[in-house]
């Protein structure tokens, strides 16, 4: 089995609004249909320019704090349907079985970390050769009452239960440089990150403004404290989403989490 994150940045454009990048779906999409051909495989994809700003806007990822907020829940969950059901009837144009799961109706949390999920569902819409399509959402939270849940954090607890052989995030920069890539050309692409080199990287690494998750930050915290192995990689370009998913070697970073291996 395979898990797939279709990144927010890869899928939309992050500094632009309710921009999706329909061409660079649609070649995912073909890519996937070749790469996964023979493997049990889950997408999900992350919030972009629609779940990110709507959410930031009501700041919905503190929790309840003011009756205004409410408003910003329905939108939110609003613009992550319209982003799913763009990703969803693409990968359907290219033949790919997808099945929708909104994680809100089926997950829910407690001060922003899952504590119910209920993973029977996504193994039964395996079994029946579908490909579960879930996405970063905003969901139920015991203590705080509502939350924004990530694609990553979705990720880290699948795989917890699933066991997969590969963990692929596809963003729109190479992988995880020393640096900013979009803001320093000198930037250096760390080829892998470990228990060994992450608190000096970590340091380094930048919240993404706008990103109510974290950005890159909180994804590599969210893999070290997995138990997964991941590698990102750019699916801007060409052929690399599909490599990667046939197991071959790409540019990209792998991020080791505590299985150490
Ligand atoms: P989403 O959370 O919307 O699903 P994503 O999972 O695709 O998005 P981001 O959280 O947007 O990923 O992280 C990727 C972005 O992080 C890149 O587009 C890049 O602009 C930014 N970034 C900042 N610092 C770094 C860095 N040191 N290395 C790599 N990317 C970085
Ligand atoms: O983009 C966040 O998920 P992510 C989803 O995977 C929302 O961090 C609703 C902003």
């Amino acid at each position: 089995m395979i898990i797939l994150k279709l990144g927010g940045s890869l899928i939309t454009d992050k500094k632009k609004e309710f921009s999706i990048r329909q061409d660079v779906i649609d070649r995912a999409a073909r890519e996937i249909k070749e790469g996964a051909k023979d493997t049990q495989l889950i997408i999900v994809h992350g919030g972009g320019s629609f779940g990110h700003p709507v959410a930031e806007r009501f700041n919905i990822q503190d929790g309840f704090k003011d009756k205004k907020q409410i408003q910003g829940i329905v939108l939110t969950r609003k613009a992550m349907t319209d982003l799913n059901q763009q990703v969803i009837t693409t990968l359907l144009d290219n033949g790919l079985p997808v099945i929708s799961l909104q994680p809100s109706a089926f997950i829910t949390c407690s001060s922003g970390r899952i504590d119910r999920f209920n993973i029977d569902i996504i193994k039964r819409f395996l079994e029946l050769e579908t490909i579960p399509v879930l996405f970063g959402d905003v969901v139920l939270d015991k203590k705080q009452g509502f939350c924004i849940l990530s694609g990553d954090q979705i990720i880290a607890n699948l795989s917890a239960h699933l066991n997969p052989k590969r963990i692929i995030l596809a963003a729109d920069v190479d992988g995880i440089f020393d640096k900013n890539p979009k803001k320093h050309a000198s930037a250096r692409l760390i080829k892998e990150i470990n228990q060994n080199n992450f608190n000096e990287i970590y340091q380094n690494l930048e919240k993404l403004e706008g990103d109510v998750t974290g950005g890159i930050k909180n994804k590599v915290m969210e893999i070290m404290n997995s138990k997964t192995n991941q590698t990102i990689i750019n699916a801007l370009v060409p052929g690399r989403l599909k490599k990667a998913l046939l197991g071959e070697e790409v540019r990209g970073t792998k991020v080791i989490g505590k299985t150490g291996k």
